[in-house]
Parts: C-alpha cells; structure tokens; sequence
C-alpha cells in the first residue's frame, strides 16, 4: 500500500500492517485528523485523514515526521534524577518508585514547613487533550491543596474580551469564511498558524472576496493577500475605533441590527468620535485615507469577516482592541449572513464539564492564585509570597522558552532550596533545571479526547503503538501521584472512558448522535451546530451574553481584570482586579515612543516575536527536518535600520534591552517597516549563540484585560556583534551552547 505525503507532494511508499485513527496533539486552531500507519508494532507513519472537511490529507511542516518524532533518540524514557549543577542537564535514571517516593518526601516536608500553596503547578497547551491536556492535573493540585496556577499563556485576553462582548459563543466557523465576500485577517498568519482554514479563504476569494491582512509583517499571509495593511504592534484598539469612527459618520451603520441585537450603542458612538481617521494614523501608522477605504469597505461588502488571531493580545491594550474588533460585526450587521462575522475561537460549542475535570470544589477557601507568566518573579521573591514558592511542578509547557523575562526566570530555576519536577518528552530548555524529570507518552502511545479551537469537530485520538520504557500520558501520572500522596477519592480510580463519558455532556444538544463508541469507529465528528453552508449563529442576535445581545457596553466589566475560569483551574472567586472601562477604548503600549519616550531613547525598536512556521512553540525546535526548514534564529530588520547600524543580512547581530538579550542572523529586508524587528519565539535558547531565547527580551507585563502577556508589547536596541561572542545574561543564558 502507498500513501500520499501532500505537504511533499509525493509518495512514502511506506507499507504498513495497521491503520489506527488519531488527532494532532499540539496547541494549534486546525486539530488535525490523523491515520496513523504501523507495521509490525512499529509506527512506520502519520498522516492526514483525507476525508476530514479541515485536515483534507494534508499536515503542515511540522507534523512531516511526526512518526519518527516518537522515536527520537532524544526522549526521555525513564525517570531522571539531577545528577550536576541546576541547570547543567546532567541526569541520571531512577525508577518510578524512586521518583515518587522523592516527591512524596519532599512535598510532605514542604508542606509541613511551609504549608501546600508552597507548591505551585505549572502547565499550558504542550498537549491539547481532555485527559491530558490544560486541565490535566487541575483536580490533583486542587485536592493536594497548592497554589492555583493562573495559566494565562495564550488566549486568556482574548476570549475574556470575546465573551465580554458575545458571550461564550463559538461565533463564525472557518469553514464559513468560504461564503465571505471581504475577509480581514487580523493579526494571525494564518498561512503558518491556521494553515488547515486558509483554504476557505481561498475559496472565498475565487468567488471575488477580497482578503485584507492587517499586521505589522508582510508575513507569508500578508503576501497572499489583496492587501496589507500594516499596523504598529498593540494599536489594533486604535484602528477598530477609527473604522467605527468611519461608520458612524459615514452612516455605514445597520440601524436595524443594532437596534435590535446590541446594547450600548450610544456609549460606543461616543467612544468613536474621540478617533477620526487622522488621530488613528498617528497611532497606528497607517494612512487615514487606508482607513476610511478599510472601513467603508468592511461596512459595505457583505458578509463580511474577520478572523482574529491570539497576537491582537499580547499588548497592553490587547483586551480592549479585542472586545473593539469584536464590536466590528454588529455594528455593520454582517452577524445577518451565513460567512459573516468574527471567527475567535469555537470552543464554547464544545459541552465539556469542566468543572468535574478540574474539581474546583476541592480548593480550599482562600487558596491564593499566582499568575504563570510571573513565574520569574514569584520565584526570584520579587513578588513577596508567603509562603514562598518552594516547589514548582511543570507539565505541558516550557516556561523557560514560553514564558518572558528569561534571564529571572532562570535565576529562580536555579535557586538550590526550590525542588522542581519536570514532565517531559524531552530534557527541555526547562526540564534541564529539574531536580526529578518524569518521562511522558507521546501522542501515538495514547487515548484521548482532543480540545479543539479552530474548528466544530470532535477528535478522537486512538494510540497506535505501545508504550516505550516507562512513559506515561499525563493522565496516569496524575493517577499514580494521588495514590502516592494518599488520595482515595473515586476521581482517581475511574478508567479514561469513565472520565470522558463524565467529562462532557453527552446529552447536550450538540453532541446529539455522537457517542464515543461512534468517534472510535470514524475519528472524529461534526458538532450538531449546524452546517458551513448554513450557519449564522447571530442573525437573529442570540448572543450568549447576561444581556443576550452583542455588548457594546460590557455588563460584565464591572468585574474588572478577570480570567475566564478555564484559565483559573476553575477557580471560582472571579476576583476583581483593575477597573475595566465597559467601552471599548485604544489603551497605548507599555513600551514606545509616545508611552515611553525615555526608554525609546535607548531601546528604539519596537520587537514582535511571533510563531515560528516550522516549530510548534519551542517543541520541534530539536528535530532536524523542522530546524531545516526554519533555518537559524534570525533578526529581521528594515534596511534603513541596518544601514543605520552597518548591519547586513548574514551578520550576527545583538538585540537587547534592560532585560537581556538575544544573538541571531541579521534578515534584514522590507517585510518589517522601519522601526520593527521580528524574531520567532520557539528556538532552543542552548541552539542559539547566545544560549538565550527571544523570551530573554520579553517584559512579564500583562494586557489590561485577561492577563495575557505583552509579548509584542517590547523595546529593543539592535547591534552589530563583533568578535568574541558576549552573554549579557547574569546566569550564562538558558541553556549551553552547543
Ligand atoms: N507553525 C506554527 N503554528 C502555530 C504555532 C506555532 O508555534 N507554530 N502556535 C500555535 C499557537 S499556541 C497559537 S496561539 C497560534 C497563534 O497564531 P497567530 O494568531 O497567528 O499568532 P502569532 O504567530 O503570535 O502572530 C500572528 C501575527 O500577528 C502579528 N502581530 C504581532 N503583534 C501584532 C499586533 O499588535 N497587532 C496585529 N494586528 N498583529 C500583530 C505578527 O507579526 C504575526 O504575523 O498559532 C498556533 N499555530
Ligand atoms: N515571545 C513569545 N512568547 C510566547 C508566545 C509568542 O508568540 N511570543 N506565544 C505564547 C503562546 S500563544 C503560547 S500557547 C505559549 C506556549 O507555551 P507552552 O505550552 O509552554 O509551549 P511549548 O513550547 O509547546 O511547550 C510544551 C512542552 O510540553 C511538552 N509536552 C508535549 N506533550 C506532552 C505531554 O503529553 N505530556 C507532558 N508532560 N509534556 C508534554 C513538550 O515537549 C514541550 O516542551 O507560549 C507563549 N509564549
Ligand atoms: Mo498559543
């Protein structure tokens, strides 16, 4: 038998004796859907299912060798206990029961001498599953009575301002952008991040939709685009209220929509009038006249779409542009038409009890929650905690390389009195500061329900091959710890089908005529929310929100800074932070030159530091096809910049600010606008020269609204390297050079 490799374009010829179904593991929008080939017990292959309406046969760049990801010499088997210095990747293996009894003392001790919130968890989307994903350990940590980890990575801004503003709907689905006829992607690049939905946009533009791309790159997206339109970093808020603004005057406005289905459209019309299309282009830089053809365009070509990425985020503003974008749609009335309105993502039509996953009921009253991006801070002491963190249990996520402000992040990893334990598939940029590492099982070698956020399937994953040395899928480990720390409760004794089945809610309307028995036969299988074809969730309003209409003034602002649960471990205080404003408003970056004209003197370019195309995050990023694709850290830089700094493509160049810094290869070229600089986050800080990571540079600052991170909300200076290759970091940098 022979199969078809589509990213290739050419045949495997692999033979195979067995197909099992499966789904694609990683924190991505598409959630593939896999047929794994095995022969003879060994995964010989892995590829898209051809019949699945988003996976269509082909997987991305990544996913190339996903069969011989799994038997990468480099994984970890067995149990590792620390054997050198914090940090020095020197292991040696210990058996499980050595492990557990080590955590079982240590954590006994901590907890008599400092009590159970002196243990913190830590985890985020390393795997996408409903056993073994997010929420994973949530019930384990809740029971054992640490500190709650607010896991705020990614997302967390975004759909806190979505719900805000429609409520936990999954709103347009991608598969309906192919019956658009104006599509606005908005800060994604698709192309790389959401490959498996940008088909829909091309089919929508074969029927005359035009695509518009607003980001501060001409990214690989914004180059397939009818145009781009380029953005400063953090001032999206800016520019939907400019395009309102527009509207408004314009009369653009569908009267009868927001009449019936919005609330709060005077309060927004004021808000508008405070951003005519001049004041807009001085803050985002773009022309005023590109904005009034934006908007009348928008208002005007219907149905309309906008698909909004996780990037619009990762500023100080974030949440407020986001809750601004997301007003676009009712405004203009495109929630009316089957492709129209806003795609953030569908994972509220999912029915998943979250609440029995992560057992809020099992926080003990008063437990304190520490925000995973301060991760650096709460270990270092610059965030007084009492008790002190002193053990650190990491899951899922590679903080060193994920999570900002590196340089204190690593000077807390490597504190001798803190007792850190690391689950990993390999000795990671952070499972290299463990003092216990515990082998986790790859994506064949498991079962579970996938969560997905870019589309309206449910994804089953079936494991293919046995379980190599003595890996576990998180699950498990969470079963075994409970049983070591003494836990008797029944949630640690039910099978994975007994947790599915209690997981979700089976009789809820959407998954009508979908059981598990029905996803083991096919794989996977269409929520019961209506077809692409067909669906327009919000014609007739039907917003999820307290008010039931689109929120142009949020009730639920009055809350203030909050986190949606999902992202708390169900933590049930919402607790009020800073006073959100209920109407959408342009809040400017902590960093730039009109925020912040002192450090712009220093630090003159503004840093986006988005996904890399051939990593996942940071994981791929030791695999050999993947680096080859992704070619070596790069610095990419506008011309005037480099010729400013005597800096030409291929140099190696130094970026830096207060926080540290970061070697690389200077790109430099006119996909960045003068002022900008882009590196990819996902690079193995010990690849790099300099053994640090893009994250070196980052600013634990979080968004107004969700506590996302301000990622892209970063000052920077640029030199040129000469000679002898300096470490700015006080600790050497992440990782080892090699
Ligand atoms: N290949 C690949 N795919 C991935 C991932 C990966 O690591 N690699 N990661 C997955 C994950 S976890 C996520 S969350 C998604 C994220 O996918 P995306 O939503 O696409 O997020 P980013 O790649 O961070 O940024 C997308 C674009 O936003 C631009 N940008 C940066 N700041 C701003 C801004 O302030 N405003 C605007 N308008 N644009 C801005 C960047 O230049 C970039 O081109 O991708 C998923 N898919
Ligand atoms: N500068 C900058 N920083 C960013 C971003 C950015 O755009 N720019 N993006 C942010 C975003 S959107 C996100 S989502 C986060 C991602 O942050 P993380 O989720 O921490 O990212 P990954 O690098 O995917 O790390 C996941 C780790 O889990 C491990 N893993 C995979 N599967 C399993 C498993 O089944 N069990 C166990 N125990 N471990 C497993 C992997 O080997 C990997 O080391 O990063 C954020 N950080
Ligand atoms: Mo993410």
């Amino acid at each position: 038998m022979t199969t078809v490799d589509v990213d290739r374009g050419q045949l495997r010829n692999q033979d195979f004796d067995t197909t099992v179904r499966g789904a694609c593991p990683h924190d991505c929008p598409d959630t593939c859907a896999f047929i794994y080939h095995v022969k003879d017990g060994r995964l010989v292959d892995v590829v898209g299912d051809p019949d699945h309406p988003m996976t269509r046969g082909g997987l991305c760049v990544k996913l190339h060798d996903f069969a011989s990801h799994h038997y990468n010499p480099d994984r970890v088997l067995h149990p590792q206990r620390r054997t050198g210095p914090k940090g020095s990747g020197e292991f040696t293996r210990i058996s499980w029961d050595e492990a557990l009894k080590e955590i079982r003392e240590r954590w006994t001790d901590i907890i008599a001498t400092h009590g159970s919130q002196a243990i913190m968890p830590h985890a985020y989307l390393g795997h996408q599953g409903t056993l073994n994903g997010l929420t994973s350990g949530d019930a384990f940590f809740n029971r054992l009575g640490s500190s709650v980890a607010e896991k705020t990575y990614c997302e967390s801004t975004s759909s806190t301002a979505w719900i805000m503003t429609v409520g936990p709907t999954g709103g347009l689905d991608v598969e309906s952008l192919a019956y658009a006829k104006y599509i606005i992607v908005w800060g994604m690049n698709m192309t790389s991040t959401n490959l498996h939905a940008w088909p829909f946009v091309l089919e929508a533009r074969r029927n005359g939709a035009k695509v518009v791309v607003i980001d501060p790159v001409r990214t690989r997206t914004a180059k397939q685009a009818d145009w781009h339109v380029a953005i400063r970093p953090g001032t999206d808020g800016a520019l939907a209220l400019g395009m309102m603004n527009v509207i408004i005057t314009e009369d653009l406005v569908d009267h009868d929509y927001v009449e019936k289905y919005t609330l709060g459209y005077e309060d927004l019309k004021a808000r508008a009038e405070e951003y005519p299309p001049d004041r807009v282009a001085e803050i985002t830089g773009i022309p005023a006249d590109d904005i009034r053809k934006l908007a009348r365009e928008y208002a005007t070509t219907q149905p309309a779409a906008i698909r909004q990425g996780v990037a619009i985020e990762r500023s100080r503003g974030g949440g407020q542009a986001i809750r601004a974008v997301t007003c676009l749609p009712a405004l203009v009335g495109a929630w009316r038409h089957v492709g129209g309105g806003a795609v953030e993502m569908p994972i509220w039509e999912f029915p998943t009890n979250f609440d029995k996953i992560c057992r809020p009921d099992w926080i003990r009253p008063g437990t304190r929650v520490i925000n995973e991006l301060d991760l650096g801070a709460a270990l270092t002491g610059e965030l007084e905690l009492d008790p002190p963190v002193m053990s650190l249990f990491v899951y899922n996520s590679n903080p060193v390389s994920q999570a900002p402000s590196q340089e204190k992040l690593v000077r807390g990893l490597q504190r001798e009195d803190l007792f850190t334990v690391v689950s990993e598939l390999f000795i990671s940029e952070t499972a290299r500061f463990a003092d216990i590492i515990l082998p986790a099982a790859m994506q064949a070698e498991q079962y579970d329900i996938m969560i997905t956020w870019g589309h309206l399937y449910m994804m089953l994953n079936q494991p293919a091959i046995a379980k190599p040395g003595e890996v576990l899928p998180n699950v498990d480990m969470f079963r075994r710890l409970a049983k070591t720390m003494g836990f008797t409760d029944a949630y640690w004794d039910m099978s994975d089908d007994e947790m599915l089945l209690e997981f979700y809610d089976w009789n809820a309307p959407q998954l009508q005529g979908i059981t598990l028995d029905l996803l083991k036969e096919q794989g996977y299988a269409r929520l019961n929310v209506g077809a692409p074809d067909t669906r327009a969730p919000h014609a007739q309003g039907e917003f999820k929100t307290p008010s039931g209409k689109c929120e142009f003034r949020s009730s639920a602002a009055a809350n203030g800074n909050f986190v949606v649960p999902v992202w708390r471990s169900m933590y049930e205080e919402m607790q009020p932070g800073d006073p959100v404003d209920p109407v959408p408003d342009y809040i400017p970056p902590y960093e730039s030159a009109v925020s912040n004209p002192d450090l712009a003197d220093r630090y003159p370019l503004s840093l986006v530091s988005p996904k890399p195309h051939g990593f996942l995050n940071s994981q791929y990023g030791n695999e050999v096809y993947q680096n080859k694709i992704q070619g070596p850290q790069k610095i990419v830089l506008h011309p005037d910049d480099a010729a400013e700094r005597q800096i030409e493509t291929g140099d190696t160049i130094r970026m830096f600010n207060d926080r540290g810094s970061l070697e690389g290869i200077a790109a430099v070229n006119d996909t960045v606008y003068r002022g900008l600089v882009l590196a990819n986050v996902g690079y193995w800080a010990s690849r790099n020269s300099s053994g640090t990571s893009v994250n070196a540079l980052s600013s634990d600052k979080h968004s107004s609204i969700g506590m996302a991170g301000s990622y892209n909300d970063i000052l920077v200076q640029v030199s040129k390297v000469n000679g002898q290759v300096k470490v700015e970091t006080s600790t050497g940098g992440a990782g080892r050079r090699s």
